[in-house]
């Protein structure tokens, strides 16, 4: 991991249509890891936007009797509305379409042809608009697309090639000694058994049509849009406009991307990178697929589900824990209504929701609301200390998940201390205390306890679950924001005796299933 900038990006999304669950789960899996990295006092620079040129972009604006810019304008602010309902915290938005994208982007280009990487030939072959990809025969299932099911076009034109070919060993050398480059491990092998067959050169141009970004030394030609649109990772944050700027936060510590467009991200990607002499990103993550019914969920095939949907019954917090904690991150998934109603109601209502419920109306009950003396060393006994010796634990267990670019492992650990903290309450009954005066001081002890742990959850659980815990923050009486927080603030003895806790609503309130 590089010690400056986190640098971590999602892909930028096509806006022939808007956000399904698919965009989101890519999303909200880099959000995670974004704000976790900020809670261990990291400074994070987090990117994702919106791809808008190409021929799949122009054609849907044709379809609506629009200009594409028309289009893209129109859907953009579809696309931020669902991040922001869904508490994503990306400090930028990049569209290709800005001038700080474009005019790095044909300089990159220009660069490259005028050191010879770039050369003037003659395409002919398969192309799928869906994809903006161009496919050989061998590459097609029964003569389709293998994404979409659906029969490429054939195209013949003068295009510019990249020499692509060039760069196969040196890809080869650094995925067969980097495993972090390429993750998970399977993936990184299914590439390496690719490049071992060999690589042509690629074709980065387009005459036919003219939305896109010009080629300056051919302007009738247009950059192949997968070119184009990989180049936001670096024009974001300065390529081309800022160096200072791009050498403090590139490369990115981490690519997010569907298994879909793995190759473009492990393969042309940094081959463009070194073409160029620039560092490569250190990681590129790719996930598997949300499907339904066994198919990769998407627009083309209609099975495209909104997040809108799923929020109006879940939260966005509820939204955000089930597809990280559900789906073993990094395979594929099937998502279901009835799945997520159960894991909301153990794991959320129960588990977490039901344990600050007690806790703040035990302490409202037996100490009028308010936050007892600071347990002493000799008052600590053995369950207590379990309790924390739990929450260290799970601290660590989900920071070395987090390392290991899994989401879902991190989620179980977190809930191991939630588990764990749910059988403290039983094991030292409060109540049971509660009726015996002479155990005062004991009671105020295993409640100063329990108040130390719900903030410890607030802590742990506000990059999955960030409206829970910035609610559960500020009923815990704490200033400030817990997304301002950091998990120095970890550990037992910093709750302020005299602090007012305030009772309300349950955090998640249970869904009843049908
Ligand atoms: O490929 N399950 O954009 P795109 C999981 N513009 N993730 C899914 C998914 C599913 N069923 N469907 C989509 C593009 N995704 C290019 C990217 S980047 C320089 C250019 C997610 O709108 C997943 O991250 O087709 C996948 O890789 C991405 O959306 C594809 O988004």
């Amino acid at each position: 991991m590089s010690t400056g900038v986190f640098y971590v990006t999602t892909p930028i999304y096509y806006v022939n249509d808007v956000p399904h669950l698919g965009h989101a789960y890519t999303t909200v899996a880099a959000d995670f890891i974004a704000r976790f990295r900020r809670m261990q006092g990291r400074q994070v620079w987090f990117l994702t936007g919106t791809d808008e040129h190409g021929q799949k972009i122009l054609r849907t604006a044709e379809e609506r009797g629009l200009t594409p810019i028309e289009w893209t304008d129109s859907i953009v602010p579809r696309w931020t509305e669902v991040w922001e309902a869904l508490q994503i915290t990306n400090d930028d938005f990049i569209r290709t379409t800005e001038a700080r994208h474009e005019g790095p982007v044909a300089r990159f280009v220009q660069d490259l042809y005028d050191k010879g990487e770039i050369y003037l030939g003659t395409y002919e072959g398969l192309y799928c608009v869906q994809c903006e990809a161009f496919y050989t025969p061998e590459d097609l299932v029964d003569g389709k697309c293998p994404q979409h099911g659906t029969e490429p076009e054939l195209i013949k034109e003068d295009n510019y090639f990249f020499r692509l070919s060039k760069y196969v060993d040196a890809l080869i050398e650094r995925y067969e000694t980097n495993e972090r480059a390429i993750m998970p491990e399977v993936r990184r092998n299914e590439i390496l058994g690719k490049l071992r067959q060999g690589l042509e050169d690629l074709s980065i141009s387009r005459v036919s049509f003219d939305w896109g970004v010009k080629l300056p030394m051919d302007p009738s030609h247009v950059i192949y849009v997968w070119v184009d649109a990989l180049q936001n990772y670096t024009t974001a944050v300065g390529y081309g406009s800022d160096e200072e700027r791009f050498a403090l936060v590139w490369p990115a510590d981490i690519h997010f991307v569907g298994k879909d467009i793995l190759w473009f991200h492990s393969v042309i990607w940094p081959a463009m990178l070194m073409a160029q002499g620039l560092p490569l990103p250190e990681t590129v993550y790719a996930h598997g697929f949300l499907q339904v019914g066994g198919e990769k969920m998407s627009k083309s095939k209609a099975t495209g589900i909104s997040p809108h949907d799923l929020m109006e019954t879940f939260g966005s917090d509820g939204y955000r824990y089930y597809f990280m904690r559900e789906i073993s991150f990094g395979q594929d998934g099937s998502f279901s209504w009835e799945s997520m109603v159960e894991r909301y109601n153990f794991d959320l209502a129960n588990d977490l929701g039901n344990l600050c419920q007690r806790v703040i109306s035990m302490i409202g009950r037996y100490l009028d609301g308010v936050v007892p003396q600071v347990p002493s060393y000799d008052e600590i006994r053995d369950e207590d200390e379990s309790l924390r010796a739990a929450f260290d634990k799970a601290l660590e267990q989900m920071s070395a998940a987090v390392d290991d670019i899994s989401p879902t492992e991190a989620l179980k650990a977190c809930w191991g201390a939630v588990r764990r903290a749910n059988a403290y309450v039983e094991e030292v009954a409060p109540w049971a205390l509660a009726k015996d005066p002479e155990q005062r001081r004991r009671l105020e002890v295993v409640l100063y306890n329990l108040a130390e742990g719900l903030r410890n959850l607030a802590l742990m659980t506000s990059p999955i679950t960030p409206r829970a815990a910035a609610e559960l923050w500020r009923r815990l009486g704490l200033s400030g924001e817990v997304t301002d927080a950091t998990f120095e603030m970890m550990g037992f003895g910093t709750l302020a005796p005299g602090t007012r806790l305030e009772a309300g609503d349950p955090l998640f309130p249970r869904i009843e299933a049908g």
